[in-house]
């Protein structure tokens, strides 16, 4: 007979999460295989209102009184930066570990819809236990409930389902057992993987079930590692052996399938360079010769020749965004291919591939190796790749001298940052005129070292991201630091998170570069033509700063803060900080302030950004004309 136990569905859910197991069978370059395992949901993140506060909330209290450290409870300080935090803990675990995040209704709810959507971008699971309003809508309408007259079941909860990998609300605890079940497959399924939301009526948290043992019991999610077919593998190999100028795009997948050490040993028996996507920063280490670093829109000089003339184009485990492919100008070669190498059929497919490779990226590179055995570029290829490369690396390295500026210009900044850091620490960022730069110039010196969010590039995810990054090492041991760089705006918008850094006494570096406003978007509006409109930070009604200070701000909040003033000792005061701040034992805020007008070299990558078609403004006027001369490098039907 099968034992049952009498619970709520918000116990049994807790319980449940709490015996979730992600196991990884990590197949080595030499064939060894190591099991990584470890809890899928090692914890949970809770902001309680009436919507979960005697269902998941109770919940949670009994677990931790029944099973003291099972299912750990962490408080936040905004529902987003929950989510944000349980993306940037997947990350450093490769996407087999995240955090739940449990929300009440209504603003609660609707507070994470931001976090979902980011997390479905960057195809990083985060899983979502959403409060509705009541069920049986005896209290009806309830606070914060949402009521549409059309449609009296439509509730806030509603908004996730686009933003959701996957999407189900319990309407009944019978429910539970399956929506559970299904809720893990997706989380942990690499080419399914995002937001996994499950909606949770208030009442129905607090009603019971029978729920069998069996429920409660460990289990085991196998990350699934699919071996590529055979004919795919032997088209995609006799392609790239037929390449002249063949150039791979890695991207995040390297990372979330271990395969870099794999993909190092491709690059280097093959002599194939390597470009980087966002996501995929660290893949390859940036001094190794293969490297031409970034490519795209924000990628670098190197990347960007080697691209434009590339006749097959291997990109492993990346969604090639918009800025991967510079708005589709990128690939210039007139019978350009696509090898995709993505364990998602969706991504493989991408710019009209005939070579698409269904695969886990390491399982795809290790057969690729194989079957290019003995394939190597030609020398005269592999020269010109090398000249790109210390080419751009001289760029970059006249980027990082002081320009003896009134005040440091980023490039700089990014320099003395780097130089102040071990290899392996990890360097967290998503929007701006930041990642850009770091794309540029960083030098990324170990797989997780770079974090750069850029699927859904949100202001407002640095702080609350890197604090789940230093969870999620923690969390391995790994007691590395990381380093929060963030413009003003992105403080502004969501910075609280520092509280509970200094609530959980987590050491966190946080860099914020004060320029005065949306740097990026003010270079982005006069390249459209639109005059910097609306981008400054500064009076209604004079053109004066702010009286804003963001390190009093963050002093309040009990972090230690080094501000930097200006002057011409405001570099050597930064590295200063850097040093001060990695022998501190809690967060802290360093604030310096900087020139906006002092860019990164030139990449000669191109962002499709529609400017005005008709305008009586001659600075739209202009920019239309250089939009539509643009224009004719895209290639939409790229194959
Ligand atoms: C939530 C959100 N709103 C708007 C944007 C559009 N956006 C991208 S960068 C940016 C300005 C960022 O300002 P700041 O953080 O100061 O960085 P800076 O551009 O000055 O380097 C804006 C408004 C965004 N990415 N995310
Ligand atoms: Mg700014």
């Amino acid at each position: 007979m099968t034992t049952t136990r009498r619970m709520t569905v918000g116990q049994a859910l807790v319980e449940f999460l709490a015996h979730q197991w992600t196991v990884d069978e990590v197949r080595g370059s030499d064939g060894e295989t190591e099991i990584v395992r470890e809890r899928t949901l090692p914890a949970t993140f809770g902001i309680f209102g009436h919507g979960n506060v005697a269902g998941v909330g109770q919940a949670l209290l009994e677990v931790g009184a029944t099973s003291p450290g099972l299912m750990p409870y962490h408080q936040a300080r905004n529902e987003q930066a929950m989510v944000h935090q349980a993306v940037g803990y997947a990350r450093m675990h490769r996407r087999r570990a995240t955090y739940a995040c449990t929300a009440s209704v209504g603003p609660g709810a609707a507070n994470m819809l931001t976090g979902a959507a980011l997390a479905t971008a960057n195809r990083l699971p985060a899983l979502l236990l959403v409060s509705d309003t009541f069920a049986t809508r005896v209290a009806d309408p309830v606070l914060q409930q949402l009521e549409h007259p059309h449609d009296i079941g439509i509730q806030v909860s509603d908004a996730f389902r686009p933003l959701s990998r996957f999407f189900d609300r319990v309407q009944r605890p019978e429910q539970l057992f399956s929506i559970a079940l299904a809720a893990m497959r997706v989380l942990t399924d690499p080419a399914e993987t995002g937001a996994v939301t499950i909606a949770l009526p208030e009442d129905v948290q607090a009603e019971t079930l029978d729920v069998p043992a069996e429920f409660l019991a460990d289990r085991e999610w196998y990350i699934r590692r699919p071996v590529p077919e055979r004919g795919p593998l032997a088209r995609a190999a006799a392609a790239i052996r037929a390449a002249k100028r063949p150039l791979i795009v890695a991207g995040g997948g390297v990372i979330y399938s271990g395969a870099e050490d794999v993909l190092r040993e491709l690059a280097e028996a093959t002599g194939m360079p390597v470009s980087t996507t966002q996501a995929g920063g660290g893949a390859l280490v940036w001094d190794h010769p293969g490297n031409l670093g970034g490519v795209g829109a924000t990628g670098t000089a190197a990347a960007n020749r080697i691209a434009a003339e590339a006749d097959v184009v291997i990109g492993i485990g990346t969604r090639y965004s918009d800025f991967t492919t510079a708005s589709r100008t990128a690939f210039q070669d007139p019978g350009v291919a696509f090898v995709n190498i993505n364990v998602a059929s969706f991504d493989a497919y991408k710019h009209g591939s005939q070579l698409p490779v269904i695969s886990d990226a390491r399982e795809a590179l290790v057969a690729l190796r194989d079957e290019l055995d003995g394939h190597h570029v030609a020398a005269e290829y592999s020269e010109v790749v090398a000249r790109a490369k210390r080419e751009w690396d001289t760029l970059v390295d006249k980027a990082f001298e002081p320009t003896g500026g009134e005040l440091p210009g980023q490039p700089e900044i990014i320099g003395v940052v780097q130089a102040g850091l071990d290899p392996r620490d990890v360097i967290v960022q998503a929007a701006g005129s930041l990642p850009g730069d770091l794309q540029k110039l960083w030098r990324v010196r170990d797989p997780l070292g770079y974090h750069v969010e850029y699927a859904f590039s949100c202001m407002g995810y640095e702080i609350a991201g890197g604090l789940g990054a230093k969870r999620g090492l923690l969390a391995s041991g790994d007691d590395r630091d990381v380093v929060v760089m963030v413009g003003d705006g992105s403080y502004l918008m969501l910075h609280t998170e520092l509280v509970t850094a200094v609530a959980e006494g987590i050491k966190l570096i946080v860099i914020i570069i004060q320029n005065q406003g949306y740097a990026s978007i003010g270079h982005l509006s006069e390249t459209v033509g639109s005059q910097r409109f609306g981008t400054r930070y500064r009076f209604a009604n004079s053109p004066d700063f702010l009286p804003v200070d963001l390190a009093a701000n963050a002093r309040s909040y009990g972090v230690d803060v080094i501000d930097i003033k200006p002057g011409p000792d405001a570099l050597a005061e930064l590295g200063a900080a850097v040093t001060a701040a990695k022998a501190s034992h809690g967060p802290t805020v360093i604030h310096l302030h900087s020139d906006p007008f002092v860019y990164a070299p030139e990449g000669h990558g191109w962002w499709d950004v529609p400017v005005a078609e008709v305008s009586e403004l001659d600075s739209t006027r202009a920019a239309r004309a250089e939009y539509v001369d643009q224009q004719q490098a895209q290639r939409p039907l790229l194959g």
